[in-house]
C-alpha cells in the first residue's frame, strides 16, 4: 500500500492558505475515510442489564414529572460514541421509558420512526394515528415516521418499554424533528384486527401509497406461537428467526431499521456470521449468552445488547429444558438500501 503524504509534509504557510479557502488536503486522511477492508467502528459490545436500569428508572419517576420530560426516558448510550451522542450503535437510538399509572406522554408526530418492545406491566397504550395499541409484555408497536403518536396509562403498576429509533441516522442527515399537537380521538382497533392472521389482507387490495404502514402491533403472543410452531414443524432449519415484516408486501416492516423475533431451542448454539450491520439483541424469555469479539453477555430478564456489524456473533441458548427468545434490531434494510449489506463467512 502507498505510503501517504502526511499534513505536516506540506508547508506552514500553505496550509493557512488552505483553511483560509475552507479546503483540506485529501491525502493525508484517506485512509481515515476509507480504511482498508474493514471501517473503523466507533459501536463496542455493551450490555445494559435491566436490574440495574430498572431503579434508575422508577426512581425518575419520583423525581421528574412527566409534564418537565414529554418522555420519561433514560437513553441506552454506546460510550464508543460518546454518551452526549445518544446512539446505541452509528443508527440505532435506544431507550427505557417509564409510565406511571394515570401518567400521559402527549401527541407528537417526528421524521424518525419509532418501535416498541414491551417489557414490563400492563394498561398501558400507545395511540397511533388514532388507533389504540395496547402494551403487553413482548408486544412490538410501530410509530413509522410521521404518525402522530401519545401514550396513556390505566393500569395500576408501572410500565416500561424499549424505545427502539433510527435518530441517529435522522439526526445525522439533518431530517430530524418534532411537531406537538393534541390528544388524538381514538377510534378504532381497525388495522389490528385487519392484519391479525399472517397470509391474508383486507381484499380487495388497492394500490397503497409507499408511506402506508398497515400493522402497527404485532402481539408477542400471535409471534412466540409462530415461533414454537416453526421450530416444530421444520426441525432441521438453521435458525428459528421471523421477521416483522410489512403483511400488505412483505418488506421490512420500517424502511431503516429491521426487526425480528428469535427463539435459541433447548441448548442450542447459534453462529451467525460477521454482517456489516450492528445490532440489537434484547431477552423477551428464557436467558441466553451473547459472544462477539473478546465479550460474552448473559442476557435474561429483559437485559439488552448491542454488538458492531463486521464480527460473528455467537447465541447460545443456557437452558438445556426450555427455549430463549430474543427480539432483534439492526439497520439491514437501510444498509441494503445503499448497496452496502453484506455477509462474509
Ligand atoms: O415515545 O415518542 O425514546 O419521541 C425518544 C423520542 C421515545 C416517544 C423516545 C420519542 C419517544
Amino acid at each position: 500500500m502507498l505510503e501517504l503524504g502526511r499534513l505536516e509534509d506540506l508547508p506552514e504557510d500553505y496550509r493557512t492558505a488552505l483553511a483560509e479557502q475552507n479546503l483540506v488536503p485529501l491525502w493525508p486522511s484517506l485512509r481515515a475515510v476509507l480504511p482498508p477492508r474493514k471501517p473503523a467502528l466507533r459501536t463496542r459490545p455493551i450490555r445494559w442489564t435491566y436490574a440495574s436500569l430498572r431503579p434508575l428508572l422508577l426512581r425518575t419517576g419520583q423525581l421528574t414529572p412527566i409534564e418537565r420530560a414529554e418522555r420519561r426516558v433514560l437513553v441506552m448510550a454506546n460510550p464508543g460514541h460518546g454518551l452526549e451522542k445518544m446512539q446505541a450503535t452509528s443508527t440505532i437510538y435506544l431507550g427505557m421509558q417509564l409510565l406511571l399509572p394515570g401518567e400521559w406522554a402527549p401527541a407528537h408526530k417526528h421524521t424518525p420512526n419509532a418501535a416498541r418492545m414491551i417489557v414490563e406491566g400492563n394498561g398501558a397504550y400507545t395511540t397511533v394515528n388514532g388507533e389504540k395499541c395496547s402494551m403487553e409484555r413482548g408486544d412490538l408497536i410501530l410509530t413509522p415516521t410521521g404518525q402522530w403518536h401519545e401514550h396513556g396509562h390505566s393500569g395500576s403498576q408501572p410500565v416500561i418499554w424499549l424505545d427502539v429509533l433510527d435518530l441517529p441516522l435522522v439526526y445525522y442527515a439533518e431530517a430530524s424533528y418534532v411537531i406537538e399537537g393534541q390528544a388524538q380521538r381514538t377510534d378504532s382497533e381497525a388495522t389490528e384486527q385487519a392484519y391479525l392472521r399472517g397470509g391474508v389482507v383486507p381484499a380487495p387490495r388497492f394500490i397503497r401509497s409507499a408511506a402506508h404502514h398497515p400493522m402497527l402491533r404485532y402481539p408477542w403472543s400471535e409471534v412466540r406461537q409462530a415461533l414454537l410452531g416453526l421450530a416444530r414443524a421444520q426441525p432441521e432449519i438453521d435458525a428459528v428467526q421471523l421477521a416483522y415484516v410489512n403483511p400488505e408486501n412483505g418488506d421490512d416492516c420500517q424502511k431503516i431499521l429491521g426487526f425480528s423475533a428469535l427463539m435459541l431451542r433447548p441448548g442450542e448454539h447459534l453462529q451467525l456470521p460477521a454482517r456489516s450491520s450492528a445490532m440489537v439483541f434484547h431477552q423477551i424469555e428464557g436467558a441466553a449468552d451473547v459472544t462477539v469479539e473478546d465479550s460474552r453477555f448473559r442476557l435474561a430478564g429483559a437485559d439488552t445488547c448491542c454488538v458492531p456489524g463486521y464480527a460473528p456473533v455467537g447465541l447460545r441458548n443456557t437452558s438445556a429444558d426450555n427455549p430463549a427468545f430474543l427480539f432483534v434490531a439492526d439497520d439491514a434494510p437501510f444498509q441494503k438500501k445503499l448497496g452496502v449489506y453484506e455477509v462474509r463467512s
